[in-house]
């Protein structure tokens, strides 16, 4: 492990896909840079780096995390390399190792890819109904969790978690629980699955997690309008 090396994580100035890596690197004491490209007129700052395969690497998306000299694209393969870097890899047995990218790669497909599809849904398919994508997605998300709850405790995810740092796995099912209540308003009511709101409580990093939230407030994704969209998914959802 180089405890000393040199970090930048690049993203929009939003949560997305990169929020759970901010809270794991600042709880985890591993000092970064935490680039965020702005969400200005018609992408601008966006689109005049998008190019810059130095930047933005090579699908040039974000985000993107430099590491001393290694640039590594890919939410779950930054999630991956950062889990090995960090040296908990090193700190979890085979099978631990292959749950925390199970849940990874779970959370990110199915909590964070349909919500965040959700939220720009209007903009990017014309003609869509929104009440009924809403509506499914709300659906889908519910069905997840539920799945999710009874893998977490066939996994005593919370108790290993008692016994060891927080993890990205972690920081990435908090903050896709967040997001996820703060879309879907009362339709989502994590009490329904009581593991999860359990973890979502007193998750360690819960505290620090907030507070950054309320020292740099930002969307959830780059949609134009964002709270708006949410509103009306929400009113969509009560109809
Ligand atoms: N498969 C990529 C997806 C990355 C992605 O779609 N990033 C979006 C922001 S969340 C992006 O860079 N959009 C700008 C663009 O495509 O021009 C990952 O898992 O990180």
């Amino acid at each position: 492990v180089n405890a000393g090396a040199k970090i930048v994580l690049r993203y929009f100035d939003a949560r997305g896909r990169a929020q759970f890596m901010r809270y794991y690197l600042a709880h985890r004491g591993f000092p970064y840079q935490d680039e965020r490209v702005p969400l200005d007129e018609n992408f601008a700052a966006w689109l005049s780096m998008r190019n810059d395969r130095t930047l933005t690497g090579p699908f040039q998306k974000l985000p993107v995390l430099q590491w001393d000299e290694q640039l590594v694209p890919e939410t779950l393969v930054i999630r991956s390399f950062v889990h090995d870097a960090s040296g908990d890899a090193a700190r979890l047995s085979p099978e631990e190792n292959l749950r925390h990218a199970l849940l990874s790669s779970s959370v990110c497909d199915d909590v964070m890819t349909p919500v965040i599809l959700l939220i720009w849904s209007e903009l990017v398919f014309s003609g869509l109904n929104l009440p009924t994508v809403a509506r499914q997605t709300l659906d889908r998300v519910r069905r997840h969790l539920t799945v999710l709850e009874q893998t977490l405790r066939e996994w005593y995810w919370l108790e290993r978690l008692a016994d060891r740092p927080l993890m990205l796995a972690d920081c990435l099912l908090w903050e896709e629980l967040s997001v996820a209540q703060q879309v879907f308003g009362d339709h989502l009511r994590l009490d329904d699955t009581v593991e999860l709101a359990c973890f979502y409580r007193e998750c360690p990093g819960r505290e620090a997690f907030e507070s950054a939230l309320a020292a740099h407030s930002c969307q959830i994704s780059g949609r134009p309008n964002e709270a708006e969209a949410i509103s009306r998914i929400r009113a969509a959802l009560a109809d």
